[in-house]
């Protein structure tokens, strides 16, 4: 089953809407499977982004979410990665559907509240990163999540 990465960023934890956002992947049908709320280092921060250390906008990225606690969590369930984004919007949230977590909360690229694996693959290297411990996937059985040994 597939699993992505989920963070809510420091301007999300500030603004309240880690419940929102919990309660929208919950509602679609995602399994959560890990949640933790963090003060990642900037060492760590750019490790998560090192993909973008080039661009221009790397240091204010990195300043803003340094700027307070993440909540990180993993999604477990069918195509997780592609629909995950989709739930998050787009980069640029006036570019987002109303619908969406950044078309409904927010205005601004450098504060667009949340984050989404991109790629099944950038998937698990960001759960390793952010969940270095290993996370376990619970089974469904009759509504109740059973720990898989
Ligand atoms: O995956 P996603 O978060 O939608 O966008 P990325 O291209 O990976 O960029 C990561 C992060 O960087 C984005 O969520 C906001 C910020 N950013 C920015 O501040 N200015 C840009 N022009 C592009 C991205
Ligand atoms: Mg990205």
């Amino acid at each position: 089953m597939e699993r992505t990465y989920i963070m809510v960023k420091p301007d999300g934890v500030e603004r309240g809407l880690v419940g929102e956002i919990l309660k929208r992947f919950e509602a679609k049908g995602y399994q959560l499977t890990a949640l933790e709320l963090m003060h990642p280092t900037k060492e760590h921060l750019e490790e998560h982004y090192c993909d973008l250390k080039e661009k221009k906008f790397f240091p204010g990225l990195i300043q803003y979410m340094l700027s307070g606690p993440v909540v990180g969590m993993v999604w477990t369930g069918k195509e997780a990665v592609k629909t995950g984004r989709k739930l998050l919007g787009e980069t640029n949230p006036l570019a987002s559907l109303p619908g969406s977590i950044r078309g409904d909360f927010a205005i601004d690229v450098g504060r667009n509240i949340c984050h989404g694996s991109d790629t099944p693959e950038n998937a698990e290297k960001e759960i390793a990163l952010w969940f270095p411990r290993g996370v376990k996937t619970l089974k469904r059985e009759k509504g109740i999540d059973a720990l898989i040994y």
